[in-house]
């Protein structure tokens, strides 16, 4: 029995020593020591041991039993700090490797121009107002003398949300407004996205953006609009920049004209830009109609305005030489990038 002892004890300490995992460790603690382990196996034929001898068999088991768990725990605890270092090892950070590369956002060229063109009408003294992108027939037609029967109020060149509620084609509303909560004098301009029933192309979006400008006051005259719209010219495209004045039509506006630049590209030669033509249409404008400014509560036998219209991505596509208007609205990183 004493041998048996022996031999179990020489044989557990071999195994014990080469484990390698909780779970072998486990599986040895049932093996050696469970009910059914072979430790418990010895004791059983403890009934062929002479009674003299129990005491001693009996002692020398339970010191083995003690030896294992006290060595068994040992290995237990070098094995999880083992596994923790190498667990700390695979998590190091090794701040010396290359950082990831951050893209750095921008404005959009849209709004980068739209900056300028604020700067430049403060400077001016005009305040910049806001207004909603849905508006009523009121303040989108009626109020800019736009007549029942004009096309621009058909079904097929506005977009209606209901019988009298529409997406705004211009952003004349927030100036209406103004003029009827103000008294002049008035000088604002209004950015915002406008909308029409175009069918999409290199030139044509149904949503653009638009920058409106009005100035009302006393003894306002033609002179005013040529000289605040020449500076703004002069400002975007450079002191060179020629100004043409021609005349033209709006419900709104009377007398009416468009306002072409000379090419910024080509310097009036004619180019791929300016179609041939030396010039660039950048905007339309005129004196504020009779009409609108009584329809507003302002009387003009004492006040008289100017306003303006502006694309403000015509402007974008010139300035940048963007050959298609729908690459403002495709936010593609890849052009976006670019600016
Ligand atoms: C264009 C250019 C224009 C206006 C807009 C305006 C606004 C008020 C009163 C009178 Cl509140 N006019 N805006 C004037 C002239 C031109 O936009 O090409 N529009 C179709």
């Amino acid at each position: 029995m004493k041998q048996q002892l022996e031999a179990l004890r020489v044989e557990a300490l071999a195994q014990l020593d080469a484990l390698s995992s909780q779970k072998e460790i486990e599986d040895f603690r049932i093996r050696m020591l469970g009910k059914k382990g072979e430790l418990t196996a010895l004791l059983r034929g403890m009934g062929s041991v002479p009674a003299e001898e129990r005491p001693v068999i009996g002692q020398m088991v339970n010191e083995l039993r003690q030896l294992l768990e006290e060595k068994l725990e040992t290995k237990a605890s070098v094995l999880a700090s083992e596994a923790k270092n190498a667990r700390l090892a695979a998590e190091t950070i090794d701040v010396t490797l290359p950082g990831e590369q951050r893209t750095v956002g921008g404005l959009h060229p849209l709004n980068n121009v739209l900056e300028d063109l604020i700067d430049i009408f403060r400077s001016m003294g005009f305040d910049v107002v806001d207004g909603p992108e849905a508006e009523t027939d009121y303040y989108n037609f009626e109020a800019l003398n736009v007549p029942a029967d004009h096309p621009a109020r058909d079904m097929q060149d506005t977009f209606y949300l209901a019988d009298n509620l529409l997406l705004r084609t211009q952003t004349s509303a927030a100036q209406i407004r103004t003029m009827e909560n103000r008294k002049p004098p008035i000088r604002i301009i209004c950015p915002g996205r406008v909308f029409r029933a175009d069918e999409v192309d290199a030139t044509h979006s149904p949503v653009f953006h638009q920058v409106e400008g009005l100035v009302v006051d006393k003894g306002i005259t033609m002179c005013d609009l040529k000289g605040v719209l020449e500076q703004f010219a002069r400002e975007i495209y450079g002191p060179q920049t020629k100004v043409k004045f021609r005349p033209s039509f709006f419900p709104f506006t009377e007398p009416s004209v468009e306002v072409d630049v000379s090419c910024s590209e080509c310097g009036g030669e004619g180019c791929r830009v300016c179609k041939g033509t030396g010039w660039i249409e950048i905007l339309g404008a005129g004196m504020v109609h009779p009409r609108v400014l009584s329809g507003c509560g302002i009387d003009p036998e004492e006040y008289s305005g100017f306003a303006f219209g502006i694309g403000l991505d015509r402007l974008t596509t010139t300035r940048h030489k963007i050959s298609d208007i729908r690459l403002l609205f495709e936010n593609d990183v890849r052009f976006l990038d670019q600016f």
